[in-house]
């Protein structure tokens, strides 16, 4: 039995391509109390969308909370990008099934009759301002959901994309690959132009300084819950590509960094708002501030909202790593809940 918070619950709608990130930020918000998870919309990224759904309910089962009926709903959403070009997976990330293929059960989940698109725009519409929207794969969904609805993230009380690459860097500084939006370059365009009550980028320029090392995935194999042990069999898979790609045993929190920042801004300690672009980096598009030498706004039209300037978007700059890092592995470690 627990006691009901004091504090209302912020009501967060996760649209998530569930990867081994993405199940880790699901079980966090699960593990708050002050957060209700008022639904889940799947999408294919890290991995298809049938896998991805399947690892929406198999994480929410890890965290004991149900789907469907008197549980969380869960649609399905975009099995590919909103152009129609195929979709690319990256199964030497995540496994073949988005979970690291740690050979858990991952039985087919009921799903609502609403696609993901539907579901975004009825709850928007229905409570607006009452749901907060968080974003962690590619924006196919929202991008198709904007098209049902075009103020949709107006109806939001904010959208919290991981996505981004930030300003721009220094000449000659070499970036990691922003997937969610490399993915679906079009459909980011259509979310970057939307009005919205506020939108807000944890892209990688902050993800990839929120570490997850290994001393902390020994925590988690000791942790007391289900929730804990689980989420240190998927670390040490990440961990298991983060090695090759990185050279060291680490995994960065980036879907969990923008749960986080959703739930507790104050975690924010540096942002800039302003125009976001779309820009080509070589064959993949990224998702940066525009701003000029001088440091000044870069105006633009955007081309899905021709006549209309480029709505401000909040770019997360600087965290307090420190803080996140402490409340999200305790609360993945289950402290003070064995
Ligand atoms: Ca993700």
């Amino acid at each position: 039995m627990s006691t009901e918070p004091t504090r209302p619950r912020t009501s967060v709608v996760v649209d998530t391509d569930t990867g081994i990130d993405d199940a880790l930020a699901l079980l966090w918000l699960a593990g708050r109390e002050d957060v209700e998870i008022a639904a889940v919309t799947a999408v294919y990224g890290n991995c298809t969308v049938e896998d991805a759904t399947r690892n929406v309910g198999a994480t929410l089962a890890v965290a004991g909370l149900s789907i469907g009926e008197g549980g969380i709903p869960v649609s399905v959403g975009a099995a590919g990008p909103i152009d129609g070009r195929p979709a690319h997976f990256a199964a030497y990330v995540h496994g073949h099934d988005g979970l690291g293929d740690l050979g858990g059960d991952r039985p087919e989940v009921p799903v609502e009759p609403r696609t993901a698109a539907e579901q975004l725009v009825h709850l928007a519409a229905s409570e607006p301002g009452q749901h907060h929207l968080l974003v962690l794969g590619p924006m196919t969904n929202v991008a198709a959901a904007i098209e049902l609805d075009p103020d949709l993230l107006t109806k939001f009380a904010s959208t919290v994309v991981m996505g981004g690459s930030g300003p721009f860097p220094p000449l000659g500084v070499a970036q990691i690959v922003d997937a969610n939006i490399a993915n679906d370059a079009a459909a980011a365009r259509i979310v970057f132009a939307a009005p919205r009550t506020l939108l807000v980028t944890v892209g990688v320029n902050v993800g990839a300084g929120a570490i997850v090392d290994e001393a902390a995935v020994e925590r988690l194999h000791a942790s007391p819950t289900a929730v804990g042990r689980f989420s240190a069999q998927l670390l040490e898979s990440y961990m298991d590509f983060y090695q090759q790609v990185w050279g060291r045993r680490v995994s960065p929190a980036w879907d969990g960094l923008a749960a986080a920042l959703l739930v507790v801004p104050g975690w924010i300690t540096r942002s800039e708002d302003g125009p976001v672009g779309l820009v080509p980096d070589g064959e993949r598009w990224r998702a940066h501030l525009l701003r000029t030498a001088e440091g000044g706004p870069v105006p633009f039209e955007p081309a899905t909202r021709p006549g209309q300037p480029a709505p401000d978007t909040r770019v997360v700059l600087e965290v307090d790593v420190e803080a996140f890092l402490a409340d999200f592995l305790g609360v993945l470690a289950g402290d003070g809940r064995a």
